[in-house]
């Protein structure tokens, strides 16, 4: 294959300090996030939908392949039958799959097998990963660090919802092999990340939990 031609990059150098105000506030704006599982019906634009979906689309992927498709549902029928499968697999998963060490570390958070918000929500967004995708030659082609490339985008997908004023989750109910059957995805893709996307409910509420601090999730070996 011949080698991508090069353009100069877009690069903006900054002052430091410019630097250092962006970067708390940036943080401070992270920080403030929250996974919900209260929603709001009220409606969200698609225009904002497509903008976080553009947005987790800049992440970087094993050799540019961009293996993800994300799948934006608003149509409550659809939703309804997401809700009705997905509720069938937790149901299972609480009651017989998940070992007794599961359910206990998931105990403090409060989740079951009911899962509401997927109605609610007036968006599901399903990441999809592309584990092969179609050559040019309509043979199969294999995809590179496909799940480290779908976290990626995920990450992105979610600070691009919070940054815009919206609140989601990431759910992942197990297993999720009826997300492809009821949104009709092809055969190379496999649901990742279930996200209910919206306002949440006036009266949601979060646990009371909290963050390692930088200490506990780093570690440093500084020049002298
Ligand atoms: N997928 C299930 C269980 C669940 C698992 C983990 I790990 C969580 O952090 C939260 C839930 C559910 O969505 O309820």
């Amino acid at each position: 294959m011949a080698k991508y031609s090069h353009v100069s990059l877009q690069f903006a150098e900054r002052s430091q300090k410019e630097m250092r105000t962006r970067a708390r506030q940036f943080y401070r704006l992270m920080a403030a996030r929250r996974s919900v599982r209260a929603f709001s019906d009220r409606a969200v634009p698609k225009e904002l939908i497509e903008d976080a979906i553009r947005t987790a689309g800049t992440a970087p992927s094993g050799a540019h392949r961009q293996p993800w498709r994300f799948v934006a549902v608003s149509d409550p029928a659809l939703k309804r039958k997401i809700r009705i499968a997905a509720e069938a697999e937790e149901y299972e998963s609480y009651h017989r799959r998940m070992p007794p060490e599961w359910l206990k570390a998931l105990a403090p958070l409060g989740t079951d097998w009911h899962k509401p918000y997927l109605e609610t929500a007036p968006w599901i967004v399903v990441c999809f990963a592309e584990f092969y995708g179609l050559g040019p030659d309509g043979k199969n082609r294999k995809n590179y660090y496909v799940q480290e490339s779908c976290g990626m985008a995920c990450g992105l997908f979610i600070a691009a919802l919070h940054h815009m004023g919206l609140v989601t989750l990431t759910h992942t109910p197990s297993p999720m092999r009826f997300l492809r059957d009821i949104l009709g995805r092809p055969s190379n893709e496999r649901a990742y990340v279930l996200f209910p996307v919206g306002y949440p409910s006036t009266d949601a509420t979060v646990p009371d939990i909290h963050r390692k601090p930088l200490c506990d999730i780093s570690a440093w070996h500084e020049s002298a």
